[in-house]
């Protein structure tokens, strides 16, 4: 099945015209549909450029249920972050087809990916291969729970930037530096700056970025697209912040 990848196509566009992309994520574990509708009129009215959907631990069906409706309140693009297969829905524009590069346990390096072709065979979904790689932040993250993986270490730099390159010749259109949902320290600066030197790959930064002032760091380092989600969450005010006729 031929398919499409105008997701990434744009994705592409903004990285290479310089401009700043943000994914508002939401967790369907942690939103309800009653609640989508609100929230989206605050993200549409924000620089939010993509809506990222995906949790480590989802109830089957529910993200296919909340991605519907988040559908018929934004014209943003939905791209699926998924903690499993089950979270894979058509009702999405893409999904980010996630390797946990960072450690070294075979179900989230192929497994998963394996499983997920028998769902993926008969939609057509676009598919975004992403090097995804967990940092240390100070705390024992989902990620590294539900994966049983430990992440890599902040002392470690030039192992962070090796497994970013490596990703990239295995021909993975994205990389992800992730240091976890709510995670104590965001990916730090001289990292991103790093890896973003190393790779051609549009560069994607998330976890803990709660301030304007950590965005705009993430931003100014390298960072192609960041993801905030846990701010969002626990402070709908940040999102107006970041509004989308904002004048810095
Ligand atoms: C988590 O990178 C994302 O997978 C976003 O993290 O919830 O800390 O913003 P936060």
């Amino acid at each position: 099945m031929k398919r499409k990848n105008s997701i990434y196509s744009q994705i592409l566009e903004s990285t290479s015209e310089g401009k700043r992309m943000l994914a508002v994520l939401i967790d369907p574990d942690k939103m309800t549909i009653e609640m989508v509708s609100n929230f989206l009129i605050k993200v549409n009215a924000s620089i939010a450029t993509h809506i990222f959907v995906g949790g480590s631990t989802v109830d089957a069906f529910v993200t296919e249920k909340i991605v519907s409706e988040i559908k018929t309140q934004t014209t943003l693009p939905i791209v699926l972050f998924p903690g499993d297969v089950s979270q894979i829905t058509n009702k999405a524009d893409a999904l980010l087809f996630l390797s946990l590069l960072s450690g070294r346990n075979p179900e989230y390096l192929i497994g998963q990916q394996v499983k997920a072709v028998s769902i993926l065979r008969d939609i057509s979904l676009e598919v975004i291969s992403t090097g995804y790689l967990l940092i240390e932040n100070g705390k024992e993250t989902a990620v590294q729970k539900v994966t049983n993986t430990k992440p890599m270490s902040v002392e470690d730099i030039d192992n962070i930037v090796d497994t970013a390159k490596a990703g990239e010749l295995l021909g993975m259109k994205l990389i992800y530096l992730e240091a976890g949902s709510g995670a104590l320290q965001a990916i730090a600066s001289n990292i991103i700056q790093k890896v973003k030197n190393e790779i051609e790959i549009p560069l994607i930064v998330g976890g803990g970025i709660r301030t304007k002032e950590q965005l705009e760091n993430a931003y100014l380092s390298g960072a192609d697209m960041v993801v905030i989600g846990t701010a969002f969450e626990n402070n709908e005010s940040f999102l107006d912040s970041l509004k989308s006729n904002m004048i810095d």
